[in-house]
């Protein structure tokens, strides 16, 4: 029996730190810690309402605009605005491009290298490389010339002893199982994507001004002026160049992304079979088709629909209901008047309650707090969200083009559907909605354009713009479903300031340490099974970590100055 700890866990963002009981090769408990304060929530007390998406888009750096939308979705559900169709077309259309981005990213760069053994492409043979890459996909960059070129860049990171981006990599580890030309394609992709997503987040810039964090969202619609023949608004010739930039992400998503996930997945069969966790899922959807202003009414033509599952039961979908929602703290590092109950967001409370150990230390108490995150519950049960979530829960709903596309990927693999209950079926569902997100975007961008065409240029509502016209006391929620899953802001506004604020973040749900019943969190609850060959060198559990997408700047959204550990994996 050891005990593991992994601290920080790499390629993510923010600080987690996983402890990880192992008996007989396998996880047989595990923690889950995020080592990191912050304190937006308590930052944003008697502010304005209309400056709460500025602060909150700060939460994070990665899912860069999520809080922004979340944040004016709710301050409009609480005064009642409604917003005009093109700024909800131009918010659907930073999402839908922020999402596309962030998946490759993760799969190329921040999770790929637990399965591909980059090192070892050094061994490929070019010409057989080409032949496996021009097997796979129409992708046009798959010569054997290519393929060299790539190997001669590596090789001379390797020779000169500084391995950059990919120093401290497991690199030889036993669990790596890919034949070096397959690892060959993939750190050729590794590369390709990292060029890539450099240029498509151009969208932001074109709709947003900026990346990260695009400047143009307001309370009551955007501030991204629309007409197609102005020079100083988002005109034809935006238009065209980000229709450009839509059919190069459909291309690289359908020809390198998609395709590589079935070849690395296709080696690592016994991957369907670790990692499950908690079986609950909760997506609240997202994507309006029929845009009628009010989000929160548009709920039935969401393109990807929201709903719970319980215990996998797929035939089981029912409705999400926000209000179902409560966070613990029993193990988290807050104090509530009443530990032993859960509190809902809208009177939530953060109060920050740190109760050791005191650095260094060896293990965290994890019979007593040992997190930074909150433990949300929905009706009392853990819940994982996040992509896989979504396509579970679109599955269920009977969404056609996502059955279509799950059913032609299992297929391929030769498994069925349970086979998505597992490490590699949250990157399967990551990819699949890519690819699904890729295709939505030039419908979205098709009705932005027929609506600016018709001659509506309305971009924002000003009708409550003068809060003498708000009601003294309001409140509401508002929801998207960001790159990691489902993202909840609840607001009380009292005398136009902001009484309470609360997030409720996809990290949070995932991440997130036990309740007071002592169920598992659901990074906790999937480690649990995972087999560990080298614990010295714990790349399984990097593994399935990683496969949630971690982000531990949007769980924990509220730095602490103790909190500075140095990398250890460390077996006791
Ligand atoms: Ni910081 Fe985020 C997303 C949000 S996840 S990345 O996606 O909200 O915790
Ligand atoms: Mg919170």
């Amino acid at each position: 029996m050891a005990k593991i700890v992994v601290d920080p866990i790499t390629r993510i963002e923010g600080h987690l730190r996983i402890e990880a009981q192992v008996d007989g090769g396998r996880v047989a408990d595990a923690w889950s810690s995020s080592t990191m304060f912050r304190g937006i929530e308590i930052i944003l007390k008697g502010r304005d309402p209309r400056d709460a998406w500025l602060f909150t888009q700060r939460i994070c750096g990665v899912c860069t605009m999520v809080h922004a939308g979340a944040s004016v979705r709710a301050v409009e559900n609480a005064l009642g605005i409604a917003v005009p169709p093109n700024a909800q077309l131009i918010r659907q259309l930073i999402l839908g491009a922020q999402t596309i981005q962030d998946h490759v990213i993760h799969f190329y760069h921040l999770s790929a290298l637990d399965w591909v053994d980059a090192v070892n492409a050094l061994q490929a043979d070019p010409a057989k490389t080409a032949a496996t890459a021009q097997s796979i996909s129409e992708w046009p960059q798959s010569s054997a010339t290519y393929f060299r070129g790539v190997q001669q860049k590596l090789k001379a990171l390797a020779d000169s002893g500084q391995l950059s981006i990919l120093t401290n990599g497991y690199w030889g580890h036993p669990a790596y199982r890919l034949p070096p030309e397959v690892n060959l394609i993939a750190v050729a992709h590794y590369l390709e994507a990292l060029d890539w997503q450099r240029r498509f987040i151009q969208v932001h810039a074109i709709l947003g001004a900026k990346n990260p964090h695009p400047q143009t969202y307001l309370v009551g619609g955007v501030a991204r002026p629309v007409d197609l023949s102005s020079q100083a608004a988002l005109n034809d010739h935006d238009l065209a160049k980000m229709r450009e930039l839509f059919r190069e992400a459909a291309e690289l998503v359908n020809q390198l992304y998609l395709p590589d996930l079935k070849a690395i997945a296709s080696f690592y069969p016994e991957w369907t079979g670790y990692g499950a966790g908690v079986g609950n899922y909760l997506a609240y959807g997202d994507y309006p088709e029929t845009v009628t202003g009010r989000y929160a009414e548009e709920a039935p033509s969401f393109f990807l629909p929201g709903g719970v599952i319980f215990q996998r039961q797929l035939d089981k979908l029912q409705p999400v209901d926000p209000g179902k929602i409560t966070e613990y703290v029993t193990h988290s590092w807050y104090r509530y008047p009443d530990e032993g109950h859960g509190r809902q967001p809208i009177d939530g409370i953060t109060d920050p309650h740190y109760t050791g150990p005191e650095p260094p230390y060896d293990f965290l108490k994890t019979d007593g707090k040992y997190s930074w995150i909150k433990a949300p519950r929905y009706e009392e049960r853990p819940m994982e969200v996040g992509p896989l979530a979504r396509m579970l829960v679109a599955y269920a709903a009977g969404h056609q083009k996502v059955r279509a596309l799950t059913g032609q990927v299992l297929q391929d693999l030769k498994l069925d559907t349970t086979a998505l209950f597992s490490t590699l079926g949250r990157h399967a569902a990551r990819c699949l909605e890519t690819v699904l997100l890729a295709g939505k975007m030039e419908d979205l961008l098709d009705r932005l354009s027929t609506s600016i065409g018709h001659g509506d240029l309305r971009i924002h509502n000003n009708e409550y713009w003068d809060p003498a016209s708000w009601p003294k006391e309001a409140s509401g929620h508002g929801t998207l479903e960001a790159p990691r899953g489902a993202l909840g802001h609840w607001i009380r506004i009292k005398d136009r300031k902001i009484l309470n604020y609360q997030a409720v973040v996809p990290s949070t749900w995932n991440g997130g340490p036990r309740d007071a019943a002592g169920q598992r969190g659901p990074y906790e609850a999937a480690l649990v099974g995972t087999p560990v060959a080298d614990p010295e060198r714990p790349l399984e559990i990097l593994r399935t970590i990683h496969s949630f997408d971690p982000c531990m700047a949007c769980a924990v959204h509220l730095l602490d100055l103790r909190g500075r550990w140095r990398h250890a994996v460390r077996v006791v």
